[in-house]
């Protein structure tokens, strides 16, 4: 299905549910808050953490400064010479003059600040993508809504990215910039679009409209070179580059000019997802509520095979097959089972989703979804699947698709990784 954008949806899993719900969350010169975690007396100050600024010292970079010195002019990977001409050390400037308060790197300390962060915005999240020491991107799909709050002011997923945001202040003490938007290059455009402590939110159908008046730095993957190639062809601006012809991008650019494109009009396809080898695969489906038991069987034997086809596709084998019931408004009810070995087996997969939502006969669903999981890609799996799967094949379907395991713990605790 085609959202407002003009576009499959955002989510590839969701196929035809609404727009996915998606953040991107920044934090605000996170080193300089971290040194000010320890020494509150910072706050307010211009703070710059780098290397290479004691006396005699001369060779070194900023690593980040508060905003309080970025209004000096200094900046992240400036020469630290340049920094201290702008702002000399506060211990060396005499009363009443500016001064900067210099801070060396302390890398572990600020890992342990962001380990915090990252655990609450983990709790928060139905899946994460951890980017780097103090950016993720968060699919919070499931966790909130694009309606709008009772008075209309606002929608209930912003509501939703202000709790994290309290969250973190209230927890751990520094301050996030967060987007909120359907897809994940959007997001984190956004994120940056009113730091510090920014809340910026893109809703459906506005993304190429957000993008159209922002310079295309501003899209994310366009960096100076690539950025002075679209100004030599007239394009200035993100609104420039939706509007231009696809096929030029292509040839000028090849594929990357295609994703470019299709970025700056409001496209990204990219899911949320762990980094590392995929630990599952899902796929869900959107309806309006429906308590129809063969609408639900019709819909999960089609999310079967689709999650069988990906598993295929991507070479992996799975030894836990789960569903996903959401019921009106937004509970999530997980169900698994283990097989006693990795196996690729889209029958299977079927067969035991169906039975999963037995459990469900006569409840109201909004949601259904079927995963794999527990997958295995190296080719010694492959020789215990032949052997499992050869074992099994001699049998009667319905035998060789008992699971062992009746309703696993891992079903329960999928609720945040489905
Ligand atoms: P950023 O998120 O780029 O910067 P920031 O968090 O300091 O400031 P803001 O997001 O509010 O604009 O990078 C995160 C941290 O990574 C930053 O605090 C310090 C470190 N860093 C470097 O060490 N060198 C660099 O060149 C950059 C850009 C960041
Ligand atoms: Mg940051």
């Amino acid at each position: 299905m085609a959202n407002r954008d003009g576009a499959r949806l955002p989510g590839v899993p969701d196929e035809d549910g609404p727009a996915r719900i998606i953040l991107h969350v920044d934090m605000d010169c996170f080193y300089a808050a971290c040194e000010r975690l320890r020494e509150p007396e910072l706050v307010g100050k211009p703070v710059i953490v780098g290397m290479g600024y004691e006396p005699g010292e001369t060779i070194g970079a900023v690593a980040t400064a508060s905003y309080e010195a970025r209004a000096f002019g200094i900046e992240s990977a400036q020469a630290i010479s340049k920094a201290l001409d702008t702002l000399p050390r506060i211990e060396a400037v005499a009363d009443g003059e500016a001064g900067g308060y210099y801070r060396s790197v302390d890398l572990d300390f600020y890992k342990s600040v962001s380990a915090e962060v990252k655990a609450i915005l983990r709790d928060c999240a139905d899946t994460l993508r951890e980017v780097s020491i103090d950016e993720a991107y968060l699919d919070v799909t499931e966790r909130t809504a694009w309606d709008k709050t009772a008075d209309g002011s606002r929608t209930l997923a912003e509501g939703y990215a202000r709790y994290i945001k309290q969250r973190i202040e209230r927890e751990v003490g520094v301050t996030a910039s967060i987007g909120v938007a359907p897809n994940m290059s959007a997001a984190k455009v956004a994120s940056d679009f009113d730091k510090p402590d920014g809340l910026t939110v893109v809703e459906p159908g506005t993304v190429r409209e957000f993008f159209a008046p922002l310079s295309i730095e501003a899209v994310h993957g366009i960096g100076p070179v690539t950025a002075r190639s679209l100004r030599d062809l007239g394009i200035e601006t993100a609104g420039d580059l939706a509007a231009a012809d696809r096929d030029d991008l292509v040839d000028q650019f090849g594929e990357r000019g295609r994703e470019l494109y299709e970025r700056a009009n409001g496209r990204d396809t990219r899911v949320v997802e762990p980094v590392g080898k995929p630990k599952s695969f899902s796929r869900e489906s959107a309806f309006p509520p429906t308590a129809d038991v063969s609408e639900h069987q019709t819909t999960v034997s089609r999310l079967a095979e689709a999650v069988a086809a990906r598993a295929d596709r991507e070479g992996a084998l799975y030894q836990t097959i789960g569903i996903k019931v959401v019921t009106p408004p937004f509970d999530v009810h997980t169900r698994a089972r283990s097989l006693p070995g990795p196996v690729q087996d889209p029958a299977l997969v079927e067969s035991v989703a169906l039975s999963l939502l037995t459990e469900f006969e006569g409840e109201t669903a909004r949601k259904l979804g079927v995963r794999v999981s527990k997958l295995s890609f190296a080719a010694e799996d492959q020789a215990s699947l032949d052997s499992w799967s050869g074992a099994t094949s001699s049998e009667p379907r319905e035998k060789s698709s008992q699971p062992v395991s009746e309703q696993s713990r891992e079903g329960q605790q999928s609720l945040t990784d489905f």
